[in-house]
């Protein structure tokens, strides 16, 4: 019996980026990546810091990294401030006039913000901060929907060496209240409300709400965006639009300590408590800014486009940070994928010429769901990349995404990365690495990732294990806010000085990394460990499969017998012949091992977190008890859950 995880599926379609694609790229042969890679792992300084030379720096670092397990300090003792490398550093290189912003409403109002407007507006803002009281240090809840004055509340923060947390639009009072309360937060930026699928969502209530709760607010400052009427309490909060017409658009960028706190992000932990991710200013800036160039080729002339939200790291590190350090143009929009259709997001790629697209596995699945007729009616052919991020991708789904979304001609960035991490640390680099559907392929410039077993030895190929990085990175969190302890039990546990993902994965004969699934979740058949990834992506390989989910129930004999919940396409029907079907396409698919015991189709889908990645937690807890005891806030929609509990007491 094996204590690794073991590996069934065996991918073997092997794309290669094209001859024209590459010649144009910032890396475009694998002796190259392996030359960088090796150079940066072998002398991470000198790799580093030419890539740090490329941004601006007030006063010079002494020592590119200072690791005293599992503290980093990245370029100690210089100054920077973020803010003026992502937008006064483009006043004076040729990119004044371009387009920092391309930003559409989900009503289908647009705005336009180029770098010369951004900084008036971030300036501004900077102002307007400071005349209320904020100082650095001081920690900002900003709670908005995705506007511009999202990134540029968060820009003006990182000017002014102020903390913040943005917290997504779509959480309650009650998780606002925990993250205020959590960070001693002293000033909030919000709005009157914001659109999503059609109804207003409102914002400021959900604030006023958390603000009875936790006493600790000074200021409260709101944006108008909906017009919706709301309470404004007397000398706490203000309007946006008049403070800003009180203060200047002129405003000089300190330099703060490259390891300022820049910002904290809330993660959801398997306890009920929610780590509070902090990440610092230069190592985190350098991180983004590098992956972002070589990962997205990003170029002069592209327009960028990262569907997530502000709220979590992904629209951190890559709508906010890493592209606006590199200059480029980018789309922001502000609503749900499918309003009013699963069609909206190719109008937006065909109106603006979006040539690189970032999204996630889930978005991807319902788009399949949602039919090829919605792509077919657009003209995508302004796209040159994609990438995925956020969840292991089905193979069938990322060759769908290649052929209807790329036309067989855009390589696929597939992503692995995490809050923690700060930015991308398994990646294909689009003009040199051969993909693979399923994996997010090698390890990106300073990464040291490898996969361990129970004691600390590598796994050979195809050998499951767990995901470390053994060498500290520029971007790498630098604790959990308040909570040394849970940090280092968090992360640096397992094994000495290594770090710790929490995932499980491995490597192919070639050195691709496979991410098998989350380690909490793995399955246990009669002795043997599997990942969930495989199993659910043998399903969605079948033809009526649109998405699914599989987790362990407690078997007398083998332990975990496997239980699957699957979402079918449009014209496909739940029947006992198509549960059948599906348990015998498994068995061919990957083996008898695998099979599960049974088969559900839930009529409402799958429960997700609000960023889309499925919570087997959830399922696992249903079909071992029929309840769901822990904690649910970032659950998306609690209606699922009802539904399943309805379903699962029918058989
Ligand atoms: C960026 C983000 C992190 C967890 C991570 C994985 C999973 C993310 C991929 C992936 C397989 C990928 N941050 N994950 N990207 N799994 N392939 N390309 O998602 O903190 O919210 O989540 O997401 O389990 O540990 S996160």
């Amino acid at each position: 019996m094996s204590k690794n995880i073991e590996s069934h599926l065996i991918e073997d379609r092997v794309f290669k980026p094209s001859k024209e694609f590459s010649k144009k790229a910032r890396v475009s042969s694998m002796a190259q990546y392996r030359r960088m890679y090796k150079e940066s792992i072998e002398k991470p300084s000198l790799f580093w810091a030419r890539e740090a030379k490329e941004l601006h720096w007030q006063k010079p670092w002494k020592k590119v990294l200072e690791w005293k397990a599992p503290f980093a300090k990245w370029f100690t003792e210089a100054k920077l401030n973020v803010c003026e490398n992502c937008v006064d550093r483009h006043l004076s290189n040729g990119r004044k006039n371009k387009a920092a912003i391309i930003w559409e409403g989900e009503p289908g109002d647009k705005r336009v913000l180029t770098y010369h407007q951004l900084h008036r507006e971030v300036c501004r803002f900077s102002n307007v901060l400071e005349a209320n009281g904020v100082k650095a240090r001081d920690r900002v809840l900003i709670y908005m929907p995705m506007v511009p004055e999202a990134a540029i509340a968060m820009l003006a923060c990182a000017r002014i060496g102020a903390v913040h947390s943005v917290v997504f639009g779509g959480f309650s009072a009650e998780s606002i209240s925990d993250r205020l309360e959590d960070s001693g937060a002293t000033a909030v930026i919000t709005a009157d409300g914001g659109y999503r699928r059609g109804k207003v969502v409102p914002l400021k209530k959900n604030v006023d709400d958390a603000l009875k709760k936790y006493q600790g607010v000074k200021r409260c400052i709101v944006y108008q965006r909906t017009n919706e009427k709301v309470t404004m309490k007397r000398g706490r909060d203000v309007w946006w639009h008049t403070e800003a017409k009180k203060v200047s658009a002129d405003h000089t960028p300190k330099g703060f300590d490259s390891e300022h706190p820049l910002f904290i992000l809330y993660t959801s932990g398997s306890t009920g408590k929610p780590k509070g991710i902090l990440h610092t200013s230069g190592g985190y800036l350098v991180g983004t800014y590098t992956s972002s160039k070589y990962i997205f080729d990003m170029r002069n002339d592209d327009i960028f486009w990262c569907t997530a939200d502000v709220g979590w790291v992904t629209g951190h590190s890559y709508i906010v940070f890493g592209p606006l350090a590199n200059g480029v143009t980018q789309v922001m929009y502000e609503g749900a994928p499918n309003y009013p259709d699963f069609g909206r997001f190719w109008d937006i790629v065909e109106e603006y010429g979006v040539t690189t697209f970032y999204t996630a596995p889930t978005a991807i699945r319902a788009f399949i769901k949602a039919g090829d007729h919605l792509p077919d009616a657009r003209d995508l052919s302004s796209l040159r990349l994609l990438g995925t991020v956020g969840e292991p991708i089905n193979p069938e789904a990322w060759m769908w995404y290649r052929e209807k979304i790329g036309s067989g001609r855009c390589p696929i960035v597939d992503t692995w990365w995490q809050t923690e991490t700060g930015s991308i640390m398994i990646s294909p680099l689009p003009g040199c690495t051969p993909t693979k559907p399923g994996t997010a392929t090698l390890p990106f410039f300073g990464v040291d990732a490898a996969i361990l077993d129970e004691e600390g030895n590598e796994c050979k190929a195809d050998e499951g294990g767990k995901l470390v990085i053994r060498k500290p990175w520029p971007s790498m969190l630098r604790t959990i806010y308040g909570d040394k302890a849970r940090y280092r039990k968090t992360y640096w546990n397992d094994y000495e000085g290594i770090y710790t993902a929490g995932d499980g994965a491995r490597t192919d004969k070639n050195g691709n990394f496979w991410i098998v699934g989350r380690l909490d979740d793995v399955l246990n058949v009669s002795g043997h460990r599997l990942g969930t990834a495989e199993v659910e992506s043998a399903l969605v390989a079948h033809k009526d499969v649109a998405e699914a989910a599989v987790v362990g129930r407690p078997h007398e004999i083998k332990g975990q017998g496997i239980v699957a919940f699957v979402t079918l396409k449009g014209q496909a029907k739940a029947s006992p012949a198509a549960e059948k079907d599906l348990k015998a396409h498994v068995t061919k698919a990957i083996g008898a091992i695998a099979r599960p015991d049974e088969i559900y189709f839930p009529p409402d889908g799958l429960p997700k977190t609000r960023s889309g990645k499925i919570m087997r937690r959830i399922l696992k807890e249903l079909v071992a008890t029929g309840k769901v005891t822990g904690n649910v806030t970032t659950l998306e929609d609690f209606t699922v859950v009802r539904s399943l509990q309805k379903l699962l007491q029918k058989k």
